[in-house]
């Protein structure tokens, strides 16, 4: 999987992708994720990538030529390929929109400002337009990040082989059930005596019995 973020702020991506489970799959070659400064697609001497709306409002719109020359450039010869508008207005992500995208070769992200895109980004150059939930961010980059570690996790290598395969198996979701380590007792709060029984029967019921189910396909 290759990830190319358009955005007017690619350093927030740095430590992101140097992170240890993406940078080992980085250096596996299993994914690679690269962040492009939009102003690279401008000509002007500004690097302007912003404008006032038409009709007048609030706040700066994203201009829509840089977002076509950057997706134009970074699309090539990609089959497998999907482009991603992040806007607060978008459908929501899910697990199951990461199953989906974890089996393509290339997703490009593109980064709005929560001002606004010029909605011609939407009705013709994106795929999609994606939403990370009913909030408001000032900008696409942090949700651009929780879409590449949901599906860079659903990608063979990159995390464990056992939590990978576990997952992929439960096609109706799995269960997150609350874990414990050592030490059994931590000031007067114990550890469930059943997770140390060695019952395996009633600790499988006590997980499912406690378990939420996430992750639904
Ligand atoms: Cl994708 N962008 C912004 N600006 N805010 C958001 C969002 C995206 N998803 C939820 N809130």
């Amino acid at each position: 999987m290759r990830f190319d973020v358009i955005t007017m702020f690619p350093e927030l991506f740095e430590p992101f992708t140097k992170e240890s489970l993406l940078k080992r799959a980085q250096a596996k070659g299993i994914l690679s994720v690269e962040a492009h400064n939009l102003r690279k697609w401008t000509k002007d001497k500004h690097r302007v990538v912003d404008a006032k709306p038409y009709g007048g409002g609030l706040g700066m719109v994203m201009k829509i030529e840089p977002i076509f020359k950057a997706v134009q450039s970074l699309k090539s010869k990609i089959p497998k390929s999907k482009v991603i508008l992040f806007t607060p207005r978008g459908k929501k992500f899910t697990q199951q929109k990461a199953h989906a995208w974890a089996k393509l070769d290339q997703l490009i992200f593109i980064c709005g400002r929560y001002e606004g895109v010029d909605e011609r980004a939407a009705k013709h150059i994106a795929d999609e337009e994606i939403s990370i939930g009913d909030y408001v961010l000032m900008g696409g980059e942090v949700a651009a990040m929780a879409a590449i570690e949901t599906v860079s996790r659903l990608i063979p290598g990159v995390i464990g082989k056992e939590t990978f395969l576990k997952e992929r198996k439960q096609k109706t979701g799995f269960l997150e059930y609350p874990q414990y380590t050592r030490p059994e007792v931590f000031r007067t709060w114990q550890v469930p005596k059943v997770l140390l029984s060695g019952n395996h029967k009633k600790i499988e019921e006590w997980k499912k019995k406690h378990g939420r189910l996430i992750g639904r396909k």
